[in-house]
């Protein structure tokens, strides 16, 4: 309860923070989106970890608030970034289900998205398993109003959740991100490159970008690219970092001019 009233002022004080990890296009390894996520920077505590508040936000309800935020201040930021011709490719938003579960969602993004002048095609929904799973009416008609408007829809964390595959064929998935547990065991199961081999494999066959997260070493890196994932994230190439951080790190790889 004290954290919940800690991350309400937080909310007040306007005192969240959104950084951004790049992804690298698994091809010619160069800055190619980004995903965004949101930091807190708790007065006393230091930085405290999304793991720990955002479940807190969603049984608070907080949730709605916190997701307005970091979404107004991901627009703002990315499309001040793609006006200089900075950033190339798609930045990602991480939804939940509290989230996800509420219609008003629509209006506020379509809102939001006239105020700021975005361009939606410029942005990513990220999804996990479990969120898209809930209730199958209510989602097809939230993934398909989120679409229309232009937006792109990922599935996070996939292959983690106990559900059945069979939602990625039932709903209009554009990217899947391969969690990174498949990926930190690499190394000491050999079978595991086998699954990675063919959920890239099956995300490509089913027309979706893969996306493979947590990628901390070289070759690990380089063993995607040779399984033709499509974008790779991770230690490797960049940890998540603030806004200036960003733009600067674009400015010194001028890969988009
Ligand atoms: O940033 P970090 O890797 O510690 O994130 C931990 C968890 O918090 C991840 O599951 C991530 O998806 C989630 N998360 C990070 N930023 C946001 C956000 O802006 N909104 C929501 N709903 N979840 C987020
Ligand atoms: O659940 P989701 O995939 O949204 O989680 C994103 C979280 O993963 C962020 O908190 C981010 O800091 C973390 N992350 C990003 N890259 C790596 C990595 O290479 N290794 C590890 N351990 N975590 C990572
Ligand atoms: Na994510
Ligand atoms: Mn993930």
């Amino acid at each position: 309860l004290w954290l919940e009233m800690e991350l309400q002022k937080a909310l007040q004080n306007n005192s969240l923070e959104v950084w951004y990890q790049p992804k690298v296009n698994a091809k010619n390894f160069e800055i190619d989106g980004a995903e965004a996520l949101v930091r807190w920077k708790h007065p006393v505590e230091g930085y405290i970890s999304p793991a720990q508040f955002i479940p807190i936000a969603e049984r608070s309800g907080l949730i709605e608030q916190l997701g307005q935020v970091v979404m107004r201040e991901v627009f703002t930021t990315i499309k001040q970034l793609k006006n200089k011709k900075l950033l190339k490719g798609r930045v990602a938003i991480n939804l939940s289900s509290r989230q996800f579960e509420n219609p008003n969602l629509i209006n506020f993004v379509d809102n939001l998205r006239q105020s700021t002048g975005i361009n939606t095609n410029d942005f990513t929904f990220e999804l996990t398993e479990s969120t898209v799973m809930n209730d199958g009416e209510h989602t097809i008609q939230m993934l398909n109003a989120i679409k229309n408007l232009g937006f792109a829809l990922s599935i996070d964390d996939f292959g983690t959740g106990y559900s059945s595959l069979s939602y990625l064929a039932r709903f209009p998935l554009d990217e899947l991100k391969i969690d990174r547990a498949f990926i930190k065991d690499i190394d000491t199961i050999p079978k595991q490159i086998i699954l990675i081999e063919n959920i890239i494999n099956l995300g490509k066959s089913l027309n979706m970008s893969v996306v493979a997260e947590g990628i901390e070493t070289h070759q690990q890196a380089t063993l995607l690219s040779n399984l033709n994932c499509d974008y790779i994230q991770g230690f490797h190439f960049h940890r998540p970092m603030p806004k200036q951080e960003l733009e600067a790190l674009l400015l010194k790889e001028k890969i988009y001019l």
